[in-house]
C-alpha cells in the first residue's frame, strides 16, 4: 500500500495519480502508465485506424492529433471518472481517444476509451491485425526486469500462452486466437493487467512487429463501425502481486457485466453436473467412440450403469459426447439428436432406461444441417464456405427447449468453439454476429434452467461468458 500513499501525495500536488495506476498525459498525444511509481512501464505507440483501405497513423502523420481536451468528470459504470481526451483526425474523418482514470482509490483502474462520432468505412485488413488503434504501447525493454504473461489459443488461452521478460522480444499473443487478458510484473508486487471492456468477441490484440508496439482494437477482418462506435480497453494495476491484479480486475469485470460472485455461486449451485459426481463418455473416457464388443451404445451404457449400480457409485448424471449425432464429411453436425445405430428408440427412450439427466455435447454446424431453411428446415442459418451458424433466437428455443423436455438435458456443452469462431468467415467479419450467437444461447438456455460448458473455448469466448449468467463452466 505505500504505492497509495504516494499516489495521495501526488494528487495533492495536481499530478494525475489518483490510484494504483500511475499515469500521464501529454496534449501532444502520448500516455504513459504503470503500478510502479518509480518508472512507466507502458509509453504510447502511434494511434491508427484503417480508412478506406489504408491504415493512417500518427507514425506518418496521415491521421493527427487536433485537439486536446483538459480533464472532465462523470460517472460510467465503473464509478466517479475523470476523462482526458484527444480529437485526432484524418482528413475529414475523426477519431476520440479519451482515457479514465477513477479518484476512488478501491478502483485501481484506468480505462482507455477510443469513438468514432462518423464512423469509419474501408477498414478491412488481414484478420489479425487491429482496424484501429487505441491504446498502443511501445515492446520497449526495461532496466529491471518485468515480467509477462499473455494467453493464447483454446482451451480459455491455456493451450498457447507465453510468459518471459517483457521488451522488444516478447512473445505476446496476439489475433483472432490469441487475444486475452495481458499481465505484466515485476518482482515487488506491482502486477498489472490490460484487456477489452467491452466487444469481447470483436476486439484484438495486435502486436505490431515493425514499429514494436502492441494494439488493442477491433479485429481485422471488419470492414466498417456504424456512427458513434465506442471501443473500451481496462488496465488494472495491483501493488500487491499478481494474483491480486487478476482478481481485482476480475471483480470490476464481473460487476461492469453483473457476473457477480453471488451470480456465479448461485448459477454453479443450480449445475448438478458442478455439484454431483457424473459418468462421462468424452475424449480420454473408455466408452469415446467404443463400445462393448456386439453392442450398440444403448445397450453398452446400459451395462456400464448396472455395473456401477452393483458397485453403489452414486453418479447423478451422465455426459454423452459428440459420438451420438450425425456428422458431414467435415466432421460438422448435421442434425443434433441420436441415430438408430446409437439409440434404436430414440434419446427420450434410452434416457428413461438409464433414469439419468443428461449432459450433451455439440460442436460447430455444418452447412449441411438439417435445421436450415436452405435443407428445408425451419430455421434461419448463416451459411459460410466451410461451417453454418443459427442466426435466430428461436433456433436456441427450440434446440435446447426439445432437449430440456424429451432427453432430460442440464447442461448444454458447446465444444469446439474455436473452431466454430475461426473457421466462419460470417463470423470474424462481423461486429456483432458472434456475440449474437452466444447470447441467443444463453437466453435460451436461462428459458429452460439449462446450464453451459464452453470447450475449446478462445480467450475472448471466456470474457464473453461475462455476458452470459448461464455458463457456469
Ligand atoms: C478510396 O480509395 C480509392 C483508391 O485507393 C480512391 O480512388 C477513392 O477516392 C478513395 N475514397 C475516399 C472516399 O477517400
Ligand atoms: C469524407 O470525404 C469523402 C470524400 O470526399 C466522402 O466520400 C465521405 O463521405 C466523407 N466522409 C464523411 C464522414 O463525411
Ligand atoms: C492469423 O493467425 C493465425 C495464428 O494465430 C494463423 O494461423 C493464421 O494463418 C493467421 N491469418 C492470417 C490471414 O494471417
Ligand atoms: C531487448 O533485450 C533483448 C534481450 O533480452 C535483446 O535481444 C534485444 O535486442 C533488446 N532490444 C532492444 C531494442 O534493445
Ligand atoms: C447490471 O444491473 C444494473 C442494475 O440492475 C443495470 O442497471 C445494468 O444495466 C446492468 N448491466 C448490464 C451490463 O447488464
Ligand atoms: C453437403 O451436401 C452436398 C449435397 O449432398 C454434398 O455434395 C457435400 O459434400 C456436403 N458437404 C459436406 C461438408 O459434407
Ligand atoms: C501522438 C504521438 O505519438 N506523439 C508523440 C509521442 O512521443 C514521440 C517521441 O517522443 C513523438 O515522436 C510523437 O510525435
Amino acid at each position: 500500500m505505500a504505492g497509495l500513499i504516494l499516489h495521495l501525495g501526488l494528487f495533492l500536488f495536481g499530478a494525475a495519480v489518483t490510484s494504483a495506476c500511475h499515469t500521464q498525459f501529454i496534449d501532444s498525444g502520448n500516455y504513459s502508465i504503470s503500478p510502479d511509481d518509480l518508472d512507466f512501464w507502458l509509453n504510447s505507440g502511434p494511434f491508427s485506424l484503417m480508412l478506406n483501405g489504408t491504415r493512417r497513423s500518427t507514425d506518418d502523420g496521415s491521421l493527427s492529433v487536433s485537439s486536446y481536451t483538459n480533464p472532465t468528470s462523470g460517472v460510467d459504470d465503473i464509478g466517479q471518472y475523470t476523462e482526458n481526451k484527444w480529437v485526432l483526425s484524418a482528413g475529414n474523418v475523426t477519431m476520440e481517444a479519451a482515457i479514465r482514470t477513477y479518484p476512488d482509490s478501491t478502483r485501481q483502474v484506468v480505462v482507455f476509451i477510443q469513438r468514432f462520432p462518423q464512423g469509419l468505412s474501408g477498414t478491412r485488413i488481414n484478420v489479425n491485425e487491429t482496424i484501429t488503434s487505441f491504446p498502443s504501447f511501445l515492446l520497449q525493454n526495461f532496466s529491471q526486469p518485468l515480467g509477462y504473461l499473455s494467453y493464447g489459443s483454446f482451451m480459455f488461452g491455456d493451450i498457447n500462452k507465453q510468459a518471459g521478460i517483457w521488451g522488444s522480444n516478447a512473445k505476446i499473443n496476439d489475433g483472432l486466437d490469441g487475444s486475452g487478458p495481458l499481465a505484466i510484473f515485476d518482482g515487488l508486487g506491482n502486477a498489472m493487467v490490460v484487456s477489452p471492456l467491452g466487444n469481447f468477441m470483436a476486439s484484438s490484440i495486435w502486436l505490431d512487429k515493425s514499429k514494436a508496439s502492441l494494439n488493442f482494437g477491433i479485429m481485422g477482418g471488419v470492414d466498417s463501425l456504424p456512427t458513434n462506435f465506442e471501443h473500451r480497453t481496462i488496465a488494472y494495476c495491483s501493488n500487491t502481486g499478481v494474483g491480486d491484479a487478476f482478481d481485482g480486475w476480475g471483480g470490476i469485470m464481473r460487476r461492469v457485466y453483473n457476473k457477480t460472485e453471488e451470480v456465479r455461486e448461485y448459477h454453479q449451485s443450480q449445475d448438478l453436473s458442478l455439484t454431483h459426481l457424473g459418468y462421462w463418455t468424452d475424449n480420454g473416457a473408455y466408452y469415446y467412440y467404443n463400445t462393448e464388443q456386439g453392442k450398440n451404445y444403448e445397450d453398452t451404457l446400459l451395462s456400464a450403469k448396472a455395473d456401477w449400480t452393483n458397485r453403489k457409485i452414486p453418479y447423478k448424471y451422465l455426459q454423452i459426447d459428440s459420438w451420438f449425432y450425425p456428422k458431414d464429411s467435415t466432421k460438422a453436425v448435421t442434425t443434433w439428436d441420436a441415430t438408430e445405430d446409437i439409440f434404436p428408440q430414440g434419446i427420450r427412450a434410452f434416457e428413461q432406461k438409464i433414469d439419468l439427466p443428461l449432459v450433451a455435447h455439440n460442436r460447430y454446424w455444418s452447412i449441411n444441417t438439417t435445421y436450415s431453411k436452405l435443407q428445408g428446415g425451419f430455421f434461419d442459418f448463416v451459411t459460410g464456405d466451410h461451417l453454418s451458424l443459427p442466426n435466430e433466437e428461436f433456433f436456441w428455443q427450440f434446440l435446447i427447449g426439445h432437449g430440456t423436455l424429451e432427453w432430460g438435458l442440464i447442461v448444454y456443452e458447446q465444444d469446439w468453439l474455436n473452431v466454430q469462431f475461426l473457421n466462419s468467415e460470417f463470423l470474424i467479419n462481423d461486429l456483432y454476429l458472434a456475440r449474437t450467437w452466444l447470447k441467443q444461447m444463453g437466453a435460451a438456455a436461462a428459458t429452460h434452467g439449462v446450464k453451459i460448458q464452453y470447450c475449446m473455448a478462445l480467450p475472448r469466448h471466456a470474457l464473453q461468458s461475462l455476458e452470459i449468467p448461464t455458463v457456469t463452466q
